[in-house]
């Protein structure tokens, strides 16, 4: 099985997740600070203060990274190191860090692929609204530019935000991701800004003569109980209809504004029932409507709904009244997500079909296990085969004619996994918090192997 020649593999992180030093040179504080220093929000008591410390050891991960001949790395900046109040005076020590990084990476072979927002709003912004308010489009933009003006000469390959489904609707939804605001409406009008800053902003980098520009989302095809093992299973209507709603929420809600400059039907209906639309002014799906390059696809597992008459609404799936989401026949990762691996070939077909005119990229696809460290190594078979059957799926999309360029594994360490802290471990390479030593598990090793090959 062997893939195109030019191929992207890779390995993604994110700032927060694992860089430590949330105190050094400058840095502002972010809405995951104050959220993970709030008892009860992460499983215990986790914080990102220290993570990874990759801030500091940067130079040996790319080492590693290297060892495993990673071609690219995706990596997420810091907003609050840019801009410690989220606007105005850039903080040149907190610009330096991402490049010395980006050299690093350059001289050692990986092209860079930089997510300018992966959830780690500056806490003055929050003090403002977050998301809720319209201006943090603009400051988003601002900042966009300012990281793009640094980098932009090295850097080729821009994504605009990380999966702006889970920022507003676990953000201002259910509250289980920071700032930890639970209410429907504020979450459709945070997606909406979300929006607004990718389109302000993607426009800023392309008239910067950006390389590439991605929007990364979490995505996922939405199935009914039959057909999670049995793909041709015909659903009634009402089921039926039910997983058009949530596939409308979940991945049109953002790819129709971008690619189209359109809202599907059930996301207006959505806002009309949580507070109306007056948060989407004319114009603004003009602008969102900025031409992209790339789509990224953050896949770990399909949605299962059936039609739930009388149903309330999931506090994160505002618009979701009478859908009743259901457990899949599948067995599961540590996180207790079931394990789909042709759920990621279903969806990239589906997706290159409804969005044919732009390219398509897994930045992220990976599983969380409970690793064992014996004699020194992790022999993380489950986490092999969980790769490798979602690689074949990888393939067989690009045989059904889906334009993929490349793949991205979640994540290159075990890092600081949002609300679950450091107690699930995603990473191919073993993180020791105590020590702070990195040890490839067998996943690691198996996947410089399908590198070097270019294929499994
Ligand atoms: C993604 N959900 O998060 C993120 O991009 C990563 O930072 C994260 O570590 C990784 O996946 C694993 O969780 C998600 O509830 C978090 O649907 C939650 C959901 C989806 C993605």
């Amino acid at each position: 099985m062997i893939f195109p020649e030019d191929f992207v593999w890779g390995a993604a992180t994110a700032s927060y997740q694992i860089e430590g030093a949330v105190k050094e040179d400058g840095r502002g504080q972010s809405i995951w600070d104050i959220f993970s220093h709030t008892p009860g929000k992460v499983a215990d008591g986790d914080t990102g203060d220290v993570a990874c410390d990759h801030y500091h050891r940067y130079r040996d991960d790319i080492a590693l990274m290297r060892e495993l001949r990673l071609a690219a790395y995706r990596f997420s900046v810091a907003w609050p190191r840019i801009q410690p109040d989220g606007e105005g005076e850039i903080n040149p020590r907190g610009l330096a860090f991402y490049d010395r990084l980006v050299d690093e990476l350059l001289t050692s072979g990986i092209s860079p692929y930089v997510t300018l927002y992966h959830w780690d709003l500056p806490q003055a912004l929050e003090d403002r609204g977050g998301w809720t308010n319209r201006d943090t489009a603009y400051r988003f933009a601002d900042y966009a530019q300012a990281v793009h003006d640094k980098l932009g000469d090295r850097v080729t390959d821009w994504a605009t935000l990380n999966e702006p489904w889970v920022a507003a609707f676990l953000g201002y939804g259910n509250g289980v991701h920071a700032p930890g605001r639970r209410d429907p409406g504020e979450a459709l009008r945070s997606a909406h800004h979300l929006l607004l800053g990718h389109g302000l902003a993607a426009r800023r980098l392309r008239e910067s003569g950006a390389g590439s520009i991605m929007l990364v989302v979490n995505s996922a095809p939405v199935l009914t109980p039959a057909q999670v093992n049995d793909p041709s299973a015909v659903a009634g209507e009402a089921d039926a209809a039910a997983a058009r709603r949530i596939h409308a929420l979940l991945t049109r809600q953002f790819l129709d504004p971008a690619v189209y400059g359109t809202y599907p039907e059930e996301v207006l209906a959505a806002a009309e029932r949580n507070g109306g639309t007056a948060h989407i002014q004319d114009g603004d799906l003009e602008l969102i409507n900025a031409p992209l390059d790339l789509i990224g696809i953050n896949y770990y597992n399909p949605c299962v709904v059936e039609a739930g008459p009388g149903l309330p609404a999931d506090a994160a799936w505002p618009g979701s009244e009478g859908v009743r989401f259901a457990p899949a026949d599948a067995p599961t990762t540590a996180m207790g997500w079931p394990i789909v691996p042709d759920g990621l070939s279903r969806l990239l077909v589906r997706l290159s079909k409804d969005y044919p005119q732009v390219g398509l990229m897994v930045t992220e696809n990976g599983a969380a296990f409970d690793d064992v460290v014996e004699d020194g190594r992790v022999h993380d078979d489950d986490r092999v085969a969980y790769l490798d059957g979602h690689l074949r799926e990888v393939h067989r999309a690009i045989e059904a004619g889906a334009d993929l360029r490349g793949y991205l594994v979640w994540s290159l360490l075990d890092n600081f996994e949002w609300a679950e802290g450091y107690r699930r471990r995603f990473g191919i390479v073993h993180v020791d918090y105590a020590t702070q030593e990195r040890m490839p598990k067998d996943s690691a090793l198996w996947y410089r192997d399908v590198i070097v090959r270019n294929g499994l």
